[in-house]
């Protein structure tokens, strides 16, 4: 219509006037040169994003620093602004926030994933420095989430702070620090789709005239929908104005596959048409829904939800993570063909969302509401503004499709061992009750949302009912880790889903602790290797595949990441990541590219992790190959092995590598991959090959040491001509897994190595030829007090009292150590080594003479000389 055209057409030509003399709101970011001190003598300057907690969660003496961290900073305000009103917005502080200005306590906010806002203009002075400052707070609280989770609350200011200047008249910056304005949808489908939008305008001053524009745009910068309101806003008031645009005809959905997003832009003028404040939003029209028997809907069509868990931190950054790292995340996860990302356990970089919805990937988003709850008014009222502000901050993005609150909330009640059964049953309905008033606060503000929540593999989730409030349940489910086997996945989902036929599922949560230095032929529950981590990731896979009732999966996790109290093959890591911590891929993440990226052929020949391989009589190894096509045809060293179909987007083949470098070519009509491999191989008998030859006692896997350049090759028993252990067995091994071992081993970043010992051996023989060695041993007393893992579900480990363990050591009858007594001469988990030149004219022969107790070893390294 001309009519509108003309108004639009003046009121843009007075915006840009108006420009030139007058701004509108700005928000300028300050990260810029903070003062930092913890104990306000001492001060340091750093950027924002800051922790103080990226050092000393991974030091093994000190344990990470919970307390108080100072900030402040100083911003020169002109009187040029005197009309404008002024606020800070912290986008995160972990994870209680006290800020002052100019000395006057300004606010105090609890929660250390969700951004706040503090108005500061009358604290301020014009023409002057002004100084702000924020004490913050990571200690443990009992009234704020989390009180105890599997990963570490690094404190600071570790997302950005800016300072905002808007007119007196603004979109609202009240509302739980939101955008101040929520879009909804109506009546979505292909043939059509409305917008409604709830805009929330603050007016600082006395009753006023003002203008507000939306318009839609579509992904092209077209105008596609326009609405203009005339306001009269009442003086102090925040003024709710609802807006609703007309249907769209045919509207272009988003879905992974086709991510079409539209744009919302808002513009508030004066009565003058002098432009006040300015939003805008992705717009995405799509709707999901889940159903208990077919699975997950999006806009009508099932979808199988496969994808990942993330956790924000990063290695040497803590949760203080350059967001340009944290984008290169998303565009991984999309990369290997995810269509979904659960940020777990707390609301991530809201950036981060927005890169959701441009790259297609649906998400669950969550506060971290873990492990427990506490009974009390405070822990309630923090929890619910939580939940508002995390609703409310995330609202818009259209990626957004699941709003959580809770996660294996029970998991504490389950450990707990000194609490009264009536005192259980409090705090059971404690949870209930909060999680009831969550739930329908998620209901009440986002009502086109799937709730979810998370549990533990417990039966209390069925027995209080909690899993049947949200709309969606989430198992975290370790079988084949902490629990049971590999194969006890279906059948548990499938018991379930009897159960509960009205009930939606998701598999949450699931995987191995991989450490890319570990790799076996035998991989077994527990043993860390990344080939443990290839079968159960490919059997989980095909077991979710299989059942139309499962939601999908969302595999633990993304990448390694920080979790203070954890001892695994990296101490302080949770090691269940696809890629490492510094978001190197491991070989897994390429299995899944393989089975979900359909986009362009795709191989990966899997022996990244085969670093410094050693064979002996084993004429082979196998190699997993994954692609996405049906068949591949691989050759060795230019030979050609055949082709070979590929299932489930692996196939495992054997390869006789030859002693030195080796090339793998796998191909087919289409693409191509090589890679090369070096390998050791040692001819038994006479040792031929050898130089170097390192053995990781009690152990059934190789271990690749990076300080020593070398691959520590599983143990064995002895065999003539050859080399292993005369008796002993290996230490806190039991069947199908390793558990119980030490952890945390100071001195030496191979864990692994002196981690699997073995227990009782007396002797131990290597049959190498004459010559001059250097022979280095390993070891560590294991019977130390093992920290408790609560995460270890399955196993109580009785293994918590020191007895003396002393011995003489022997090589080939020459005193290396007369009583060596490990625990007393050495501090406690302190990795040992011991180290020898030896001539001999055949064979080393280890003795370990007990005195007391059994004596224990973890590896042997031995370098000829000559
Ligand atoms: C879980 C928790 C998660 C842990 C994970 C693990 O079930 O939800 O926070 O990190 O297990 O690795 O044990």
């Amino acid at each position: 219509m001309p009519h509108i055209k003309y108004k639009t057409f003046s009121l843009v030509l007075m915006a840009c006037v108006a420009s030139l003399f007058l701004s509108h709101a700005q928000s300028k970011i300050i990260n810029s040169g903070w003062q930092y001190s913890e104990d306000k003598t001492h001060w340091q300057t750093v950027n924002i994003p800051h922790t103080w907690n990226n050092k000393d969660a991974f030091d093994d003496e000190s344990g990470y620093r919970r307390g108080l961290g100072y900030y402040k900073k100083q911003i020169y305000v002109s009187s040029q602004d005197k009309d404008q009103i002024f606020y800070l917005k912290f986008n995160a502080v972990n994870q209680e926030a006290t800020v002052f200005i100019n000395g006057k306590k300004a606010t105090n906010h609890k929660g250390g994933y969700t951004a706040f806002n503090v108005e500061i203009t009358s604290l301020l002075n014009f023409d002057a420095y002004n100084l702000i400052e924020v004490e913050v707070d990571n200690s443990h609280n009992d009234n704020i989430p989390p009180l105890d989770a599997d990963f570490t609350f690094y404190g600071g200011i570790y997302r950005d702070v800016e300072l905002i200047k808007v007119p007196k008249q603004h979109f609202s910056l009240k509302d739980f620090a939101s955008d101040g304005f929520y879009v909804n949808y109506y009546n979505v489908s292909s043939d059509k789709a409305g917008v409604k939008v709830d805009i929330l305008i603050d007016n600082f001053e006395t009753k006023t005239d003002a203008h507000l524009y939306l318009e839609i745009l579509d992904a092209e910068g077209n105008r596609i929908r326009e609405e203009h309101q005339g306001l009269t806003l009442k003086s102090n008031k925040t003024e709710t104005v609802k807006v609703t645009f007309p249907e769209i005809k045919n509207p272009k959905l988003w879905s992974p596959d086709h991510p079409y997003l539209y744009k919302l832009q808002l513009t508030l003028s004066d009565k003058n048409g002098i432009i006040l404040d300015k939003k805008q939003s992705n717009l995405g029209f799509r709707w999901a829904t889940v159903d208990p028997e077919k699975g997950f809907f999006l806009n009508g069509k099932p979808i199988k939800l496969i994808g990942v868990n993330r956790h924000q931190d990063y290695k040497d950054y803590g949760n203080a993570v350059p967001i340009e790292l944290q984008k290169q995340d998303i565009h991984l996860i999309k990369n290997m063909g995810a269509n979904v990302i659960r940020f777990a356990h707390y609301p991530h970089s809201r950036e981060l969302y927005k890169l959701c919805d441009e790259l297609g990937i649906l998400v669950w988003t969550e506060i971290p509401i873990v492990n427990k709850v506490t009974d009390s008014e405070t822990f309630f009222e923090v929890s619910h503004t939580m939940q508002n502000e995390h609703i409310k901050q995330y609202f818009n993005y259209p990626s957004v499709v699941m709003f959580g609150y809770m996660n294996e909330i029970f998991l504490r009640l389950a450990f707990d061992r000194k609490s009264t059964d009536k005192e259980k049953e409090a705090l059971k309905s404690t949870t209930l009750k909060l999680a009831n008033q969550l739930e329908n606060l998620n209901r009440e503000l986002a009502p086109n949302h799937i709730t979810v929540m998370a549990g533990h593999l417990n039966e209390v989730y069925n027995d209080t009912g909690i899993a049947d409030l949200p709309m969606l349940f989430g198992w975290n489910l370790y079988f084949g880790w902490y629990d049971g086997q590999i194969e006890d996945l279906g059948k548990f989902l499938d018991q379930q889903h009897q159960r509960f036929p009205k009930r939606s599922l998701l598999l949450s949560e699931y995987g191995p602790g991989a450490d890319v230095r570990i790799f076996t032929k035998t991989p077994k529950k527990f043993d860390f290797s990344t080939n443990y981590q290839a079968k159960l990731h490919q059997s989980y896979y095909k077991q979710i595949k299989k059942r139309p009732f499962m939601t999908g999966m969302t595999a633990w996790n993304f990448a390694d990441f920080g979790s203070e109290f954890r001892g695994d093959a990296i101490p302080h890591v949770n090691q269940k990541g696809l890629v490492q911590y510094d978001r190197t891929p491991k070989d897994i993440y390429y299995w899944y590219k393989s089975v979900l990226d359909e986009d362009a052929p795709f191989i990966h020949i899997s022996t990244d992790n085969l670093k410094g391989l050693t064979l002996f009589e084993d004429k082979a190894f196998p190699v997993q190959v994954y692609s996405n096509q049906n068949e591949v045809n691989v050759s060795l060293n230019g030979k050609s092995l055949g082709n070979f179909k590929v299932k489930n987007g692996v196939v495992s083949i054997d390869m006789s590598f030859k002693d030195g470098n080796n090339s793998i070519r796998v191909s087919t009509e289409t693409i191509s991959e090589e890679k090369a491999i070096n390998v050791n191989r040692i001819e038994v008998f006479d040792f031929k090959n050898f130089k170097r030859f390192g053995i990781n006692l009690g152990a059934h896997f190789n271990f690749y040491d990076k300080a020593q350049n070398i691959t520590f090759v599983p143990d064995q028993e002895y065999k003539k001509g050859w080399f292993g252990f005369k008796d002993g067995s290996a230490f806190g091994i039991t069947k199908d897994k390793n558990q119980g071992l030490p952890h945390n081993i100071k001195n030496t970043d191979a864990e692994p190595l002196f981690q699997t010992l073995l227990e009782g051996c007396t002797e131990y023989q290597l049959d190498v030829p004459e010559g001059n060695y250097k022979v280095k041993l390993y070891f560590v007393e294991p019977q130390i007090k093992p920290t408790e893992n609560i995460y270890n579900l399955s196993e109580e480990t009785s293994r918590n009292t020191k007895t003396q363990r002393i011995f003489d050591l022997y090589i080939n009858n020459a005193l290396i150590e007369k009583q060596l007594n490990l625990a007393q001469a050495y501090p406690e988990k302190y990795g040992v080594t011991i180290q020898a030149n030896i001539q001999t004219k055949k064979g080393l022969t280890l003795k370990l003479n007990a005195i007391e107790g059994l004596p224990v070893i973890s590896g042997i390294l031995i370098e000829k000389l000559d």
